[in-house]
């Protein structure tokens, strides 16, 4: 294991929050984030690397971490702390082998059938979702619901766990209770872009709340 998995795990989109990656990555680390994955679904590879470039740039000065969505070669060029793979990328043991044991690498599954082979890989997170209905993603698989975020974690151990899909301000503890040791969040923390800092801030806020 990496690192400590910080509970609340933002992901960037451009279409969502209508700024670039950096700016939301800039308007993240005013809300006080520790960690963003970059998720760039549309633009070119040479495009994406100069975006992620630019975001790197501003969270290296406030040591948040970045991982980046999908591509180890950017991941490995712009030398980011990981990168987060889906079951069609490149398979996490080749990840692993090109960015090194320091690297962090997460691994999307969607059933608990893909969590359980997940657990042998060498990753350092799991994602399980959508937990709820989302239209960030398209053609989203089947929701898993707050129940199967509970059988994944009865069925993992103590392996690392990210829920992701439909995550809100609203839900989220509830998702952390069922199981989850973090939160992916994309369309709840990003839709309205003059509201990013505040809402980071309301989900910390939350959470320490709850911790109490
Ligand atoms: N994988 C499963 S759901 C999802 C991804 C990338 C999108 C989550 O976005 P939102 O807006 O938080 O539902
Ligand atoms: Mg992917």
């Amino acid at each position: 294991m990496n690192f400590n998995l910080p509970k609340i795990y933002p992901i960037t989109d451009t279409r969502i929050a209508k700024l670039s990656h950096a700016e939301q990555v800039e308007r993240l680390i005013e809300g006080g984030v520790e960690i963003i994955q970059l998720r760039e679904k549309y633009a070119s590879p040479k495009d994406f690397y100069e975006f992620a470039k630019e975001a790197l740039k501003l969270a290296e000065r406030h040591k948040v971490k970045i991982i980046i969505n999908d591509r180890v070669d950017i991941a490995l060029a712009l030398n980011a702390d990981g990168v987060h793979l889906g079951q069609d990328d490149l398979p996490p043991e080749r990840a692993r082998k090109i960015l090194g044991e320091k690297a962090i690498i997460g691994f999307s599954t969607h059933n608990l059938e893909q969590a359980v082979r997940a657990v042998r890989l060498p990753i350092d997170y799991l994602a399980i979702g959508p937990v709820f209905a989302t239209r960030t993603k398209e053609n989203p698989e089947n929701i898993v619901g707050i129940e199967g975020v509970e059988i994944v974690r009865q069925a993992v151990g103590d392996f690392p766990l990210v829920a992701i899909g439909g995550v809100t301000l609203e839900n989220f503890r509830e998702v952390l209770q069922a199981g989850a040791d973090s939160v992916a969040v994309v369309s709840n923390l990003l839709s309205e872009a003059d509201k990013i800092v505040v809402k980071m801030k309301q989900f910390l806020e939350l959470l320490t709340r709850c911790e109490k």
